[in-house]
């Protein structure tokens, strides 16, 4: 059976009732967002903050950490293809947001924490976080766990976060793009700024076990991409393994695949009616959003900002 079919019809089997009882408690919810040493948070992550903090990594563990709409499921689906060499029907075996724990999250009964669901899973496990470097819980490093940081020029990562938010009713209402551009360049994006962000992370890779990414260079050459994280993460893969996984995590593969595209989620948790989850998939989309005077800011900005960060980001021109 095709991967794609076979998901499908996984899904049929999944828990309709559990998805009807998670719309129903939503329609009771407002969500409203914390903080958290400054960090724009969901309220419900910041109230769980001692829970998340403590949390226990363990030395096999793989860590997908990003800034939002990084890649983070490209990342997610590309490396637990990776740990299976390739069986892309076990690739299939749930949602991706259920196989790969988001341990910041904390959603509404009855779905599980992000840390409930790493608790109760076998190694080694995948994990994915959005956290800026200075929130992981330290474990992480106690454990010397491996993390895949994937980063996305900000123009692209702005615009695809614009959109999240217009849909994911998990998150503030961006309200207009203008607007947007103004929240997300004063790091009050949920999950906070782009810049500490990416920073941070690329200058704790002297310390510790971080492959840095870039979505850029994923969209540029996949495979040449797959294979420097199958090396990092210690797995020599068949050429047939390569190629299977190249095409399960093309973007209209996972557009098309059930278990990647977030459509098994209620409408009332993602509203993929106003725009998909896998939207565009592409760089320089900012350019159809970014006004010219808005350019300009973040031009100067970004030049402020990454003054001395031996850091470069591509595309941004
Ligand atoms: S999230 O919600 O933070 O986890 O979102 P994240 O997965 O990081 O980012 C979603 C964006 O990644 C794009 N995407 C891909 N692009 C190319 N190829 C593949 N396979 C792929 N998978 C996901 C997705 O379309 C979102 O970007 P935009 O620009 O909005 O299309």
């Amino acid at each position: 059976m095709l991967p794609i079919a076979a998901c499908a019809s996984l899904l049929k089997r999944m828990d309709p009732v559990m998805m009807e009882l998670l719309a129903k408690a939503l329609e009771k919810v407002t969500f409203t967002m914390g903080e958290m040493e400054g960090v724009p948070l969901p309220q419900d992550t910041c109230d769980a903050w001692e829970t998340i903090h403590n949390f226990q990594a363990r030395e096999d563990d793989i860590i997908i950490a990003t800034y939002p709409k990084a890649g983070t499921t490209w990342a997610q689906e590309i490396l637990d293809l990776i740990m299976l060499e390739g069986d892309t029907l076990k690739a299939c075996r749930a949602p991706c947001f259920i196989k790969i724990p988001f341990i910041d999250l904390v959603p509404i009964k009855p779905m599980k924490s992000g840390v409930e669901l790493a608790n109760k899973m076998e190694s080694p496990r995948l994990l994915k976080t959005h956290f800026p470097i200075q929130l992981v819980p330290p474990s992480f490093w106690e454990k010397n766990v491996k993390v895949v940081y994937v980063a996305r020029n900000a123009k692209d990562c702005m615009v695809s976060y614009y959109y999240f938010q217009k849909m994911n009713k998990g998150l503030p209402d961006p309200g207009t793009w203008d607007e947007y551009f103004s929240t997300f360049m004063s790091g009050k994006a949920p999950w906070g700024s782009w810049f500490d962000h990416v920073i941070g992370w690329w200058n704790a890779r002297e310390k510790h076990q971080i492959l840095y990414t870039f979505y850029e260079d994923l969209i540029e050459d996949l495979e040449r991409e797959i294979r420097r994280m199958a090396k990092f993460l210690g797995k020599d893969l068949s050429e047939e393994a390569i190629e299977k996984i190249k095409q399960h995590t093309s973007f209209q593969a996972m557009k098309d695949n059930p278990m990647t595209n977030f459509t098994v989620l209620p409408k009332a948790v993602f509203d993929q009616s106003v725009t998909p989850f896998m939207r565009k998939g592409k760089v320089g989309d900012w350019k159809n959003h970014f006004l010219v005077s808005q350019n300009e800011v973040f031009d100067a900005t970004y030049k402020k900002r990454m003054e001395g960060v031996d850091l470069t980001f591509r595309d941004l021109l």
